[in-house]
Parts: structure tokens; C-alpha cells; sequence
């Protein structure tokens, strides 16, 4: 009897301490996500299936791409949605981190979205935010010092959502939509959560999105802004933070 209380706590206090995207407003219409910690019997949803609020904590895992275990709802939906529309993604609120990037790419399923393996699929990213102001540390050494707002700190002070225009230049098909946070409040300790849903995309353009990555693959584990120490002398000045992964399409 003790004992299990005791799991139960531990379990419901992890859970408290990360996350993912519970929800998404796409164009206007609210869609459920899937609910982890739940059997997945049942459950149908534009989103792919995710097991825990625990991160992925390796640039390697074979579940970067959609999460663990990143597979289908039964049946899996898919939301329709025009080109250049606006997508709003709510985690978990409030979101307990606010150190580190917030990323969104996407990736054409050729063909059925349903039928697509993420670690397949080659992704370009279309938003992301960074280091906003101050410098990566955290602490005020001096007087003119800021610690830094990033773009997890933005979400955070955005209800925990983070809103993101579709391009207009995306051509017409069957998309993954992936949001990423890399949370490195721990040092040398990535935290990556990502989410994805399934998008068909209408009244689209012409463009051709990329440059293009794999995930696993996207990243490097030596990556500086990835194998980072926010907490170090020497980033306590540094006002320069990289964005992992490949340049935002189309350029602004
Ligand atoms: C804030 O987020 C919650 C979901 O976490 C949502 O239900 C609510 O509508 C949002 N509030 C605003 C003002 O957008
Ligand atoms: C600032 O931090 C970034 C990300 O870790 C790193 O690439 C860069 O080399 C650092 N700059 C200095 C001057 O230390
Ligand atoms: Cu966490």
C-alpha cells in the first residue's frame, strides 16, 4: 500500500516536469492530441501516438523524428488545412522550461501520411527562435549583463503555445508537421521533445522546400549549441546561440 502511493507520486512528479504538445489550433478548428500515459485503444487523432512526458535525450534515438513511439492512432486523422493558414500548438500548461530553442519543421509524406516512418522522412524546417536577447547564461554578472529570454521562455509567456504561419510557397500533398523543443537548462544534457501531427495542405504554391535532414540524423551530440553548458563562465557573456539543424524555408 506504501509503496504504491509512493510510485504513484514519483510518477505524477516526473510527469510534471516535461511534456509535449496536448493540443493544436489549425486555422481555426481545435484538434485533440494523443493522450500519453493512456491506453492508445480508442484514441484517434491527427497527432502521432507519444508514451510519456519524459524527453528524448540522445541526437541518435531512433525516435527523434516523432517521439517515442511516434506510430499511428487507430484509425490516424489527418487535418486539411490551406497553405499560409495559422497553427497554434499548446503543451502542457505552464510548460516547465523556458531555456533553450523552439523548432518547427515539416516533411512531404509522398503520399499517405499514415503509411510514413518519421526516421524516413527528410525534413526542412519552416520556424524557429532562439536566444532572443541577453546572453546564454543565466546569471547577472555585470551590470549591462541580461540573462537570457528564449524562445522557450517566449512559449512559456504565450500560454504555453507557440503559433507558426504555414508558407504560402508549401506545395500541395500530404505533410508531417514536427515541433521541437530542445530544452538545455541541464548542462551537457539535451532535452529534446518532439510532436507531430499530419497536415494535407491545399491552396498551396510552388515552392521547394529545404535544405532537407534526416532525424536521427539532423544533429550531432558535439554540436555546441546541443552539448552545451549554460551555467559556464564563459557563456555567462555569450549573446551568440546557433539554432541547431537546417537554415528556416523559405528565407525571410
Ligand atoms: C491557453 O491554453 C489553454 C490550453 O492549455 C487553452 O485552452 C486556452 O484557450 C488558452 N488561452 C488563451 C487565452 O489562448
Ligand atoms: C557561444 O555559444 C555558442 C553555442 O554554444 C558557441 O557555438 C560559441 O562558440 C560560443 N561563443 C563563445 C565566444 O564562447
Ligand atoms: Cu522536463
Amino acid at each position: 500500500m506504501f509503496t504504491k502511493a509512493f510510485v504513484a507520486l514519483t510518477s505524477l512528479a516526473c510527469a510534471a516536469a516535461h511534456g509535449g504538445v496536448l493540443s493544436y489550433n489549425i486555422a481555426g478548428t481545435e484538434y485533440n492530441g494523443f493522450v500519453p500515459y493512456n491506453t492508445p485503444t480508442g484514441q484517434s487523432t491527427i497527432q502521432r501516438q507519444w508514451a510519456t512526458y519524459n524527453p528524448i535525450t540522445d541526437v541518435d534515438d531512433p525516435n527523434l523524428a516523432c517521439n517515442d513511439p511516434g506510430t499511428t492512432t487507430d484509425p490516424q486523422l489527418t487535418a486539411t488545412v490551406a497553405a499560409g493558414s495559422t497553427v497554434i500548438a499548446y503543451w502542457n500548461n505552464p510548460w516547465p522550461h523556458t531555456i533553450g530553442p523552439v523548432m518547427v519543421y515539416m516533411a512531404n509524406c509522398n503520399g499517405d501520411c499514415t503509411s510514413a516512418t518519421p526516421a524516413d522522412l527528410d525534413w526542412f524546417k519552416i520556424n524557429e527562435a532562439g536566444l532572443i536577447s541577453g546572453t546564454i547564461g543565466t546569471e547577472n554578472r555585470h551590470l549591462f549583463d541580461l540573462p537570457g529570454t528564449w524562445g522557450m521562455g517566449e512559449l512559456v509567456a504565450d500560454n504555453s503555445s507557440w503559433t507558426v504561419t504555414l508558407p504560402s510557397e508549401l506545395p500541395n500533398g500530404n505533410y508531417m508537421l514536427r515541433h521541437e523543443l530542445l530544452a538545455i537548462h541541464t548542462a551537457n544534457q539535451p532535452q529534446f521533445y518532439p510532436e507531430c501531427a499530419q497536415l494535407t495542405i491545399t491552396g498551396g504554391g510552388s515552392g521547394t522546400p529545404g535544405p532537407t535532414v534526416k532525424f536521427p540524423g539532423g544533429y550531432s551530440a558535439t554540436d555546441p549549441s546541443i552539448d552545451i553548458d549554460v551555467y559556464s563562465q564563459g557563456n555567462q557573456d555569450n549573446s551568440t546561440y546557433p539554432i541547431p539543424g537546417p537554415p528556416v524555408w523559405p528565407a525571410s
